[in-house]
């Protein structure tokens, strides 16, 4: 069994929707529906479900959980759809077999890529949509059941049905389309059930700006930062993730960030050696990580990963060559523009941080901002 309301390693429960009676006999490529959920570092809270409420001659509508009367709820974020999209097609009803069948294809509209840790790697569980509730014949008569689940497991109550979806959905990515079967005895008129669907979420971290060299009367050890940027729709919580630098005999060891630091999407967090103005230059870091990591003022290398079972999974890495040009006295190098590729600090999608942009005493950077070279 699966926790998946764990801190760090949390799987997200992304949406839950609820689905009611003979849900797509009036068309195909029908959404089945969606919700919100807080853009919140784990765990993560369904904010919201969604009713559906159909019947057998092909009426279905949805409405958020306990607005009968059809107002949308003011709790609502984002409103339905906004991170998974659930569609189905192909309805059909066999009243010999009493077999309820239809396709479902599920669409990622995060930022970040659905079913992977880092947007790389399969989530070896895959996308898992489950029955939260039902399904429960709700007028009629018989009991209803999921007749082809893929497994059973404990989400949130024990031996619930889920299907699974094992392929990693980058942003607005649909699946391949799944059938699904349930058992819906033919003295029934209506049914209903509640789902939600259960994944990992790639942290979609970038390092975004970067010091090596702090110059002027801030030493090295204590001015150095780093700043990263959550591409991401959630917050991301950056405690559990490592950070590591290289060294001229190779690689360092990684360094575990030990304290709660959640990086909103859309925002900033710094990391740097010493949190303290007075002697780090003046940048305001979210995380101090001390002597653990040391960016040479000539070449080196520097990344963020995430621990994911036995393996540890690069999340973002950059580096540099040119002292000159990523390692200049107290000028930052900033990123023109977070979807760009960052591997290499020395070249073009990176520029320095401009004049005008001063922090602390004399530094020239952007910490915990945009940044100066920033590029729409
Ligand atoms: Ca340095
Ligand atoms: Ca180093
Ligand atoms: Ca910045």
């Amino acid at each position: 069994m699966r926790v998946h309301i764990a801190p760090k390693t949390a799987r997200r429960l992304v949406p839950a929707f609820m689905l009611m009676g003979a849900l797509a006999a009036c068309s195909d490529q029908q959404p089945l529906g969606g919700s919100a959920e807080a853009a919140a570092p784990q765990p993560v809270r369904v904010l919201q479900a969604y009713d559906c409420a159909g019947s057998l001659d092909g009426q279905v509508s949805c409405r958020p959980a306990g607005a009968r009367t059809g107002a949308a709820s003011p709790i609502i974020i984002g409103g339905q759809n906004t991170y998974v999209k659930l569609t189905s097609s192909n309805v059909s009803y066999d009243s010999i077999s009493e077999i309820f069948q239809f396709d479902v294809t599920v669409q990622n509209l995060l930022n970040e890529g659905l079913g992977t840790p880092d947007g790389v790697t399969t989530d070896p569980q895959g996308i898992r949509v489950f029955f939260h509730s039902g399904p429960t014949v709700t007028s009629g008569t018989g009991v209803a059941s999921v007749y082809n689940a893929d497994g059973y497991d404990t989400f949130t109550a024990s031996s619930q049905p889920y299907f699974t979806y094992a392929e990693i959905l980058d942003k607005n990515e649909v699946s391949a389309a799944k059938t699904w079967q349930l058992l819906i005895p033919r003295t029934a008129a209506t049914f209903a059930f509640q789902l939600y669907v259960e994944s990992d979420v790639q942290y979609l971290l970038v390092i975004n700006e970067v010091l090596t060299n702090p110059g002027g009367t801030t030493s090295d050890v204590n001015g150095e930062w780093f700043e990263v940027y959550n591409g991401g729709t959630f917050a991301v919580n950056l405690q559990g993730l490592v950070i590591a630098d290289s060294a001229a005999s190779g690689r360092r060891p990684y360094h575990v960030i030990s304290s709660s630091v959640s990086v909103p999407s859309g925002g900033y967090a710094v990391l740097g050696a010493v949190a303290d103005t007075v002697v780090n230059g003046g940048a305001d870091v979210d995380y101090a990580y001390g002597s653990a990591l040391a960016l040479a003022n000539s070449m080196d290398a520097l990344k963020i990963s995430r621990v994911y079972g036995t393996d540890t999974l690069t999340l973002d890495r950059v580096s540099y060559l040119s002292a000159a040009i990523s390692a200049q006295n107290g000028i930052s190098r900033e990123l023109k523009n977070p979807a760009l590729d960052n591997a290499n600090m020395d070249g073009s999608n990176w520029a320095d941080a401009s004049a005008m942009a001063v922090y602390g005493a004399a530094g020239r950077g952007t910490p915990r901002a945009q940044n100066s070279a920033y590029v729409p």
